[in-house]
């Protein structure tokens, strides 16, 4: 952990009941499969993003920001346990209550906010924490998923699986100006909700969650949010047809998303701008809830003690690597907004260090002044808060499957897979990670170094496997 605040010195020293009075609120926004189309981020130059950019503006963003896993439900273990996949067995965790199952390590974890619970915080959550919501009921209060990923019209609008008889797997792709009212959409009730619960008193500081679901699949937003984009104008991402010819055959095996459309299908059917209008149209949707939430904390008792944490969960492909998908371990897949909001310090900062989700939890917990948590990974970016010029030897690890991890550092990618292949990415020089520049003789030092982040040994343990995993889900 890093140096501590004078705060997190003093609190353990006085009185529970003192120490509670005087410790911060924490307000955490969750968001769905968001990548880094967000206007702070210059993941794509139309998307429009103005709250998350205002909360980016008035906190500091990192932009080096990646997930652990390139999925919803392990990313979120690894962010409520504080655990490493490759630690924790859970590459592919798609129950809640499976989370604690996998060894001795899990076992013992504490989910983050049933930590801030045990230091004397009251813990609210709606909506999309965990993979399935509330964690095996670990908030003291919990609102429930409202309609989930819905609501679901009688058929779909676009994307029939029919059209791919000799894939495998569920999705629920599929794009469509649809329901009629914004009131419909789960997002639009979250935020009503949290706004709610920031009106309210309380006599504990509390641990604050809602977790969105847009822009996560099926892409259904009202047609307003359609209309800010007219499909005309839409920029397509670059797309390199021959893009996999130094791409290692586990590298397409591992990455291979059975029942995903792919780019040269889009293409073919003329459907590309018309995806790329929709997971816009969710995004822009998304952001405006995440407005109301914002806007309901200012306006209300907790706007100068409350710290505030904005997160997705991973990226996706919009047709980058020939893919509409998540499930790589690619930056399109695993760079993902983070912005910590801190009342009184660093307003409107950028840090370019490799950071991590998985760091949140010693982040928040150093932060308010928690006793530090003993079982857990990850690094507190407490540090960074104050001086995101400061030297920062750690990388960003996301691990797809045993033996699948890529090393993020400031300027390159390194991705290992199972089988010893590799691929490596001069991000600087090349964002789209179009040439893999693994066998090229001159990289070999610059290798070893990333390699040496690379846990020595991966947990066997997984619920899940590869196989399970595309026969049955694609969250
Ligand atoms: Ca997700
Ligand atoms: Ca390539």
């Amino acid at each position: 952990m890093q140096k501590k605040t004078v705060c997190s010195i003093l609190l353990p020293l006085l009185s529970v009941g003192l120490s509670a009075i005087e410790k911060p609120n924490v307000l955490f926004i969750a968001i769905d499969d968001l990548n880094d189309w967000v206007g702070c981020l210059n993941g794509h130059p139309q998307t429009k993003t103005p709250n998350i950019d205002r909360l980016a503006t008035q906190g500091i963003l990192f932009t080096n920001a990646h997930c652990q896993a390139p999925i919803s439900g392990p990313s979120r273990a690894s962010i409520m346990t504080g655990l490493y996949p490759s630690t924790s067995g859970n590459y592919f965790q798609l129950n809640d209550n499976d989370i604690k199952k996998s060894n001795h390590v899990t076992s013992k974890a504490a989910y983050l906010n049933d930590y801030f619970k045990m230091n004397g915080y009251t813990t609210i959550g709606a909506g999309k924490i965990f993979h399935l919501g509330d964690g095996d009921n670990s908030f003291e209060e919990y609102a429930g998923m409202f309609a989930g990923y819905g609501p679901n019209p009688q058929k779909r609008f676009k994307y029939d699986p029919a059209w791919f008889p000799n894939r495998k797997g569920k999705t629920a792709t599929d794009w469509a100006a649809y329901p009629e009212h914004d009131s419909l959409l789960t997002d639009y009730q979250l935020a009503e909700w949290t706004a709610s619960k920031l009106k309210m008193n309380y006599e504990k500081p509390f641990f604050m969650a809602v977790g969105f679901i847009r822009p996560h699949v099926p892409w259904y937003v009202t047609k307003k949010w359609y209309d800010m984009f007219p499909l005309k104008d839409i920029i397509t991402p670059p797309y390199k047809p021959d893009d996999y010819n130094d791409i290692p055959e586990m590298g397409c095996k591992v990455t291979a998303v059975p029942m995903m459309p792919d780019t040269e299908w889009l293409i073919e059917t003329n459907q590309w701008k018309e995806l790329v209008q929709a997971y816009l149209a969710c995004i822009a949707f998304v952001d405006a809830q995440v407005g109301k939430v914002l806007d309901a904390l200012e306006n209300s008792a907790y706007a100068n003690n409350t710290i505030v944490v904005l997160w997705s969960d991973h990226g996706y492909h919009l047709g980058e690597k020939n893919r509409v998908a998540k499930q790589s371990l690619w930056e399109r897949s695993t760079r993902v907004p983070l912005i910590f909001k801190v009342p009184g310090i660093n307003q409107n900062r950028v840090c370019n260090k490799p950071a991590q989700l998985v760091d949140i939890y010693p982040t928040l917990a150093d932060l308010c002044g928690l006793p530090e948590p003993k079982q857990i990974e990850g690094n507190s970016l407490v540090g960074l808060i104050h001086n995101p010029n400061m030297k920062w030897k750690h990388k960003a690890l996301s691990f797809f499957g045993k033996g699948n991890v890529s090393v993020r550092d400031e300027r390159y990618r390194l991705i290992q897979y199972e089988d010893g292949s590799l691929e490596l990415y001069d991000i600087v020089l090349d964002p789209n990670e179009w040439n893999n520049l693994a066998n090229d003789s001159g990289y070999k030092n610059i290798i070893r170094k990333l390699q040496r982040a690379i846990p020595q040994k991966m947990s066997e343990k997984s619920a899940y496997t590869f196989l399970n995993f595309h026969e049955h889900f694609n969250r």
